[in-house]
């Protein structure tokens, strides 16, 4: 009460709510006012903010959290009542009539769409320090995750305005949404790379807040040990990105540009643009007003698993259950093996990538309800089984997939699977924890995330009819990968299947120990053998045809030892580097046509 003289009528409120939700630990040790004022005062710039960025402020926060911890302390399942089983959904084949139809479809329907981004995590499990977005996707061009991002969504824009016949005025936006941990570096990124040829007005960062911690059962917010002023804070999860695009106003905008489709990804998937356009092809011919990107999982693989959810009482929703949950889940439902592969070798429930794509009306129609609040939990270490104190502080975390939980039955949920090999490459893991995955499951980290982005490009162009040589295993970081020759092409090259058949003729090979990296949007391979290293840019304006033999010392894939502290970050995760002994370079910087024998 002493101090009330220095507070604004907004912190009073805020002291009062304060008070009468518990907390009256908060204040036990101010001293009196003309004593840390100035802290007192960020103390409730801080509690402002918390109270701001949470739907229903904190006091909805303090509430939920007691009883999330309450059904926690109980051993309560979130799942109790429901029935899993395997749901239904697209499953799309590379190359077919059908992929190659839903592609174009998808394409089309590009300039309808905007892409959300999720970047708010740091890579404390990958062993890298900076944001994942400024991790080189592969190291044979270094293009960044964030530059790919791009610049795939900047060859759709293009793709989408040819195919809808003229309509080019189009920009498909991008928003990204970072946190206090990501969003100076992220913002840096964009600024000293030219936002990597978008437009500044086309990407918009959106920042999430953390949220207070939680230090008991009766959700008494934490004080940080270091500042008695300051609440500690973790990181809610991704799934803050429905009420942060609520509140920033653009769905509505979007809605009033005539946009249809929100497509949200995550930081680190070098293949994930692989599989938008036939994915967004599904979306619309479909009409699903949700579609979750999948692949084949095998069983307990660390991703979540689509599954169909059955109630007693009759409600039904198909959802991401996360892989932690579905073993339990099934064992209590009758199956007494949990997640086991079937004859497939892979689990019946196919595995989430986070990949969604959410119909715009009747996102916006959900999030008028809910003001994008998606369903919480809540992971406390307890000390004891009396589970009546923590080891440490918890909060409450949600996560974007969730967001089907709220819908009614009439929502069209769906989901399309796609390979693995075509889709999915995530770069999560640090070398030391990849090669502890049980053999057969993917390792997740840089190194298979690099691999997988040649070997993606190896089949795709070999189904287009190149000769390409088989790939060999080798081992880095103690990680056994398949390696397929390193063949890279920026996305205004090829996007679909289709544009990869326009742009190679006949009669052309690549060896395994080869290199290959094609910049240009008019660059056609046409009789081309390729053993060695070949490195082609050509500028839009340029229509250049290659041709010939191509026989070099080419690049070569060196080991390095992840220990080795002199090398950076991004090279020890991948546990190679790349050695460029000798490669042909073909570089158009005039328009024209051309036709270069090598
Ligand atoms: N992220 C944020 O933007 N904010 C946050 O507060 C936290 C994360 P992780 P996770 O791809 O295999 C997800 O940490 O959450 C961003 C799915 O839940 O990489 O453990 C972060 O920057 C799981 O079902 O993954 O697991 C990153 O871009 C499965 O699909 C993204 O959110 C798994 O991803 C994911 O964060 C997967």
């Amino acid at each position: 009460r002493r101090n009330l003289q220095i507070l604004s009528p907004d912190q009073i409120e805020l002291a009062r709510m304060l008070l009468l939700e518990g907390q009256t630990h908060l204040f036990a040790h101010w001293p009196e006012a003309g004593v840390d004022d100035q802290n007192k005062k960020s103390f409730f710039e801080q509690v402002s903010r918390l109270n701001a960025s949470y739907p229903g402020g904190l006091v909805s926060y303090i509430k939920n959290a007691r009883n999330l911890l309450a059904d926690s302390k109980a051993g309560k399942n979130p799942y109790d009542g429901f029935t899993p089983s395997v749901p239904s959904g697209e499953i799309l084949t590379f190359g077919d009539d059908k992929f190659i139809k839903l592609e174009e479809e998808g394409a089309k329907e590009a300039r309808n769409a905007a892409f959300v981004l999720v970047a708010g995590g740091l890579g404390e499990r990958l062993g890298y320090k900076g944001i994942k977005l400024a991790l080189p996707s592969e190291t044979t061009t270094g293009t960044c995750f964030l530059q790919h991002y791009i610049e795939s969504i900047l060859a759709l824009q293009v793709a989408s305005c040819k195919l809808s016949q003229g309509q080019c005025e189009t920009m498909i936006p991008l928003v990204i949404m970072t946190s206090d941990d990501t969003h100076v570096p992220t913002l840096k990124l964009l600024e000293s790379n030219s936002y990597f040829g978008m437009k500044a007005t086309q990407v918009k960062l959106l920042k999430q807040e953390k949220v207070a911690c939680l230090d008991d059962n009766d959700a008494r917010l934490a004080l940080d040990s270091n500042d008695k002023y300051r609440i500690q804070t973790k990181p809610h999860g991704h799934g803050d990105v429905h009420a942060l695009l609520y509140s920033s106003g653009l769905l509505t905008q979007w809605q009033k540009e005539g946009r249809k489709w929100v497509l949200f990804f995550q930081d680190t998937n070098g293949l994930l643009f692989k599989a938008i356009p036939a994915s967004l092809g599904v979306s619309s011919t479909k009409g699903y007003h949700v579609n979750s990107l999948a692949v084949p999982r095998k069983a307990k693989e660390a991703i979540g698993g689509i599954t169909k959810l059955t109630h007693t009482d009759g409600r039904t929703m198909v959802i991401n259950v996360e892989y932690n949950q579905l073993d339990p889940l099934l064992r209590a439902t009758g199956h007494a093996d949990g997640d086991v592969n079937c004859e497939t070798g892979f689990s019946p429930y196919p595995g989430n990538i986070n990949q969604l794509i959410l119909q715009l009306e009747p996102y916006i129609e959900e999030l008028k309800k809910t003001r994008g609040a998606i369903a919480e939990f809540v992971n406390p270490k307890y000390k004891d089984s009396t589970k009546t104190s923590f080891k440490s502080s918890t909060r409450l975390e949600c996560m974007m997939q969730d967001y089907p939980k709220t819908l009614p039955p009439s929502a069209r949920v769906g989901f399309t699977v796609m390979d693995t090999w075509l889709a999915y490459a995530p770069v999560k893991n640090n070398p030391e924890d990849a090669a502890k995955v049980p053999k057969g499951n993917p390792y997740h980290s840089a190194t298979s995330g690099e691999m997988a982005i040649y070997r993606a490009n190896s089949l795709i162009l070999r189904k287009a009819g190149v000769q390409i040589a088989d790939p060999v295993l080798d081992v880095f970081n103690g990680q056994e990968v398949v390696v397929w020759p390193r063949i890279t092409w920026k996305p205004k090259w090829a996007l679909t299947f289709s544009d990869v058949k326009k742009k190679v003729g006949n009669g052309c090979s690549i060896s395994q120990r080869s290199t290959m990296a094609v910049n240009g949007q008019n660059v056609f391979l046409d009789g081309l053998s390729v053993d060695g290293t070949l490195v082609v840019s050509a500028i839009d304006e340029a229509e250049v045809k290659v041709t010939g033999s191509v026989q070099n010392k080419g690049w070569i894939l060196k080991h390095i030892d992840y220990k080795d502290c002199s090398l950076p970050e991004e090279t020890l995760t991948r546990g190679f580097t790349i050695d460029k002994v000798e490669q042909l370079e073909v570089n158009h910087t005039e328009p024209g046509k051309f036709e270069f024998r090598c």
